[in-house]
């Protein structure tokens, strides 16, 4: 792997948990809080990141499909949670994919933007919104490395993993750029 990779990393656990400059929830269009991560992030983060999401959702109407937007961490460890919209599957791949690396790729943007050097990523999308976690690994490993090539700023990337299947998808395919 060459030394602009090695700052990828891919653990298995709760995003919620980890001290990092900013970590990046699979949100909904609507900014509202939900299930999977988005509802353990704003468990954890409390009132705060809700109250900030109510703002972007009333100045620009939440975030679209692929976009990303940032508020604090609230009672986070981490100083930031950038929200982003993973596409919901519809069985076909058409467009999907797209969407998809946008919001690796917009979120990665936002947070050079906001002079974050640290940030954590779950699995976008491969839950409730239903995308094949193999097709998703393969869209974030991708953009993620693409994004690094003209990165200057970003030191560490922690892709979390909530359950084994990603972990392993994950682990194998960072493996074949070693
Ligand atoms: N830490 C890390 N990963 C987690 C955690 C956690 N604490 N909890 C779940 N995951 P999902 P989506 C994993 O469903 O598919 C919400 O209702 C989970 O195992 O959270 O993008 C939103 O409001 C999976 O691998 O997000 C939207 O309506 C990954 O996070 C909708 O769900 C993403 O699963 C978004 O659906």
């Amino acid at each position: 792997m060459s030394t602009k990779y090695k700052i990828i990393e891919v653990i298995k656990g709760d995003i919620t948990k980890l001290k990092i400059d900013a970590i990046v929830n699979a949100a909904n269009n609507g900014l509202f809080g939900g299930g999977g991560v988005d509802g353990a992030i704003h468990r954890a983060g409390g009132k705060e990141i809700a109250d900030e999401c109510k703002i972007i959702r009333e100045s620009r109407g939440g975030c679209k499909t692929g976009e990303a937007v940032i508020t604090t961490g609230g009672n986070l460890e981490a100083d930031y949670v950038i929200h982003t919209v993973g596409p919901v599957w519809d069985g076909e791949r058409k467009g999907m994919e797209t969407f998809l690396s946008n919001c690796y790729k917009n979120s990665l943007t936002l947070a050079v933007q906001n002079n974050i050097e640290t940030i954590a990523f779950p699995c976008i999308s491969t839950g409730i919104y239903g995308f094949p976690k193999d097709l998703a690994a393969e869209i974030a490993i991708s953009t993620i490395i693409d994004f690094l090539k003209n990165n200057v700023s970003i030191k560490k990337i922690i892709l979390v993993c909530f359950e084994d299947e990603s972990f392993n998808i994950y682990k194998f395919l960072l493996s074949l750029y070693n």
